[in-house]
């Protein structure tokens, strides 16, 4: 059985669009949970509208890495009516994810985005290339205080989105379960690195440098990812690198009760979710896996 529960969201199978993948369009959001996705996250929405990056956004370093400084482009909260409530004819869960520029501006937003037809909110703290600086999640009081003040106004499941680059992930992870977070997604992109220009690629992203993803940032993930299974009690959304069925299943057991596919959609298609679930009935029948959510955490340390 692929089924997985997903912090009381139902799920027919444990793969989920990862955010800033496949934007906010609800046409092609319901594309995507056609092609077989267990759910949807859509790109961040922010407070004010922000234009994001100069050109190009997305490039790929290597056959195995993908840089992006995509930038946060946002209509803003309060501009999105139309596509939230087309939220509502999509068949799959809805992740909506935000960001914020202070615990106000997160606590504000979700408010709002929980009137539309939605099943759980991301909290982004994670964006590694703003371009203002802050980046909430490398820090766990900071990381605390949004959680808290979202808390306050959450009447959906809350999942701070963490992020590689921090002294101490584990430090963070606590902070955001003690806070109140009721899941957690881990993770967001590594980087930002600087871009050097190769034989394999002629352009550099317009902000110079951007977060890495793509098959190169799985094995670390994995490692991450169990260091906090290993600490936390919530559920935890695993994402980076996920281009398998088998990478999904070495995912779960390694932590993760959700797996998110993001720079897997631009090397595998569009139909990469029903891939990875064909793949993972494969592996489930030769380990004579009954029900996925057994294996959660069977390899952690
Ligand atoms: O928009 C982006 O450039 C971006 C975001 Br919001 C994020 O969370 N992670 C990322 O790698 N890029």
């Amino acid at each position: 059985m692929l089924s997985v529960e997903f912090c009381g969201l139902k799920l027919e199978n444990p793969t989920v669009l990862a955010s800033g993948i496949l934007g906010t369009s609800a046409e092609l959001l319901k594309r995507v949970a056609k092609s077989g996705a267990g759910a949807l996250t859509p790109k961040s929405i922010g407070y004010s509208p922000r234009a994001g990056h100069k050109n190009p956004a997305v490039v790929a370093l290597s056959k195995d890495t993908i840089v992006n400084a995509v930038g946060l482009p946002t209509p803003g909260y309060r501009n999105m009516d139309d596509e939230l409530k087309k939220y509502s004819e999509i068949p799959v869960p809805i992740i909506c994810s935000i960001y914020g520029s202070s615990p106000e501006e997160y606590a504000e937003i979700a408010k709002y985005v929980q009137k539309f037809k939605i099943d759980m909110i991301e909290l982004n703290i994670s964006c590694p290339h703003r371009g203002d600086g802050i980046l909430f999640g490398a820090d766990p009081v900071k990381t605390r205080e949004v959680i808290k003040a979202v808390k306050q106004v959450a009447k959906l499941p809350i999942m701070p989105k963490l992020t590689p680059n921090c002294k101490n992930i584990i430090e963070i992870a606590i902070s955001a379960q003690d806070a109140g977070a009721d899941a957690l997604c881990a993770l967001n992109t590594f980087g930002p690195k600087p871009f050097p220009v190769n034989s394999l690629n002629a352009s550099v992203p317009g902000f110079g440098k951007g977060g890495i993803s793509g098959p190169s940032i799985f094995e670390e993930t994995l490692d991450i990812i169990s260091d906090i299974y290993d600490v936390v009690k919530i559920p935890i959304l695993g994402m980076g690198g996920v281009m398998t069925g088998s990478d999904a299943m070495r995912m779960m057991k390694a932590g993760a009760s959700a797996v998110g596919v993001g720079s897997a959609v631009h090397y595998r298609g569009i139909d990469v979710f029903a891939k990875i679930c064909r793949e993972l009935k494969e592996i489930m029948s030769e380990q004579n896996i009954l029900r996925l959510e057994s294996v959660v955490g069977e390899n952690s340390k």
